[in-house]
């Protein structure tokens, strides 16, 4: 059997060991069909490759999770506060925080196959709390690759959509008392401003640029992947978390430009190239640091023609970051 890497991994005890979770939820967002993407991305080889290819010995439950059991029916779940499916997305992402926290505590890797991109409050708050109890408290750095900001809050959120507003919850800047929505999120659970790095940004909402300005959030937009190139720009992103932190990569595929990926929810033009996106998934596992990865957002429903596309561009994403390497 190879080894999944040479590279040392600092922050995992056991980091032959790959903790999987299949979420096929949906409910963050009005477009069905995010929901099969963990199977889509399955059926085409991904967990194989991991383990044959990679050597990683894979912990999946053999389950894409729906969640049917906890989900609220419709009418017992109106807006509130603007959200749409409030105390749908707040119980499937406790319910998801679990399960990635188990995996986590054990000092493995945990990948998670979305989904839409609000199941990020669930794996991120996961990893953290793992992290602060097996590190003595140390703090869980967040890299987020996107064309959003995903940082809205409520009030600020022109949709409603929960899948715009995970980095908010997840960093504190949105709060709510409510145990059935959100307010199971503890102090364990989020992440600092300071240790979150943004990168591939080129659709943010007006109020979110207020909100990135006013929290001296770090972020790198397309126009400055332009100007620096995407080595330079990952190098800068890097060295802001610096090298004492665990690293979680969440990756909404719809990053890419709709070239590579054109079957996500919210494709906007202008965005990486499939190895601008490997570049940067190949960078952060060479640093030691990665913990856990979300891959987000592949829809294989919407494009019928860019589906087969869009879910290669998604496996090879996850192989990069679990230290598949070209040569
Ligand atoms: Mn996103």
């Amino acid at each position: 059997m190879t080894s999944p890497s040479t590279i040392h991994q600092r922050f995992l005890s056991k980091p032959n060991e790959l903790g999987v979770v299949a979420v096929g939820f949906s409910g963050g967002q009005c477009k069905p069909g995010v929901e099969a993407a963990p199977s889509a991305l399955i059926a085409s080889g991904l967990l194989d490759q991991l383990r044959d290819d990679l050597g990683y010995d894979v912990h999946y439950d053999s389950k894409v999770h729906n969640y049917t059991d906890i989900i609220p029916a419709p009418d017992q779940d109106p807006e509130f506060r603007g959200m749409k499916k409030p105390r749908a997305v707040s119980a499937v992402t406790e319910r998801l925080s679990q399960q990635v926290y188990e995996h986590a505590k054990e000092g493995k890797f945990v990948l998670t196959l979305g989904g839409d991109h609000s199941i990020a409050i669930g794996t991120i708050s996961g990893t953290a709390k793992a992290i602060r109890e097996r590190m003595g408290g140390r703090e869980l750095a967040v890299i987020w690759v996107d064309a959003h900001a995903d940082i809205n809050t409520p009030e600020t959120s022109p949709s409603g959509n929960i899948h715009g507003m995970p980095v908010a919850f997840l960093t504190g800047l949105a709060k709510e008392e409510r145990k059935d929505i959100f307010g199971w999120l503890q102090k364990e659970h989020l992440v600092s401003v300071n240790k979150l790095v943004y990168i591939g940004l080129r659709d943010v909402d007006r109020g979110e640029k207020k909100i990135l300005r006013e929290n001296g959030i770090k972020a790198f937009s397309m126009h400055d992947i332009d100007k620096h190139g995407i080595g330079r720009v990952v190098e800068m992103a890097l060295a802001h978390i610096g090298n004492d932190t665990p690293i979680h990569l969440s990756f909404d595929v719809d990053a890419l430009d709709p070239m590579w990926a054109p079957s996500t929810g919210t494709p906007v033009r202008g965005g990486l190239t499939l190895r601008e996106g490997d570049y940067i998934a190949e960078c952060v596992h060479q640093t030691g640091n990665l913990v856990a990865m979300d891959m987000v957002e592949v829809n294989p429903s919407l494009e019928v023609g860019g589906a087969t596309e869009t879910i290669r561009t998604g496996c090879s994403l996850v192989r990069s970051a679990l230290g598949d390497t070209l040569l």
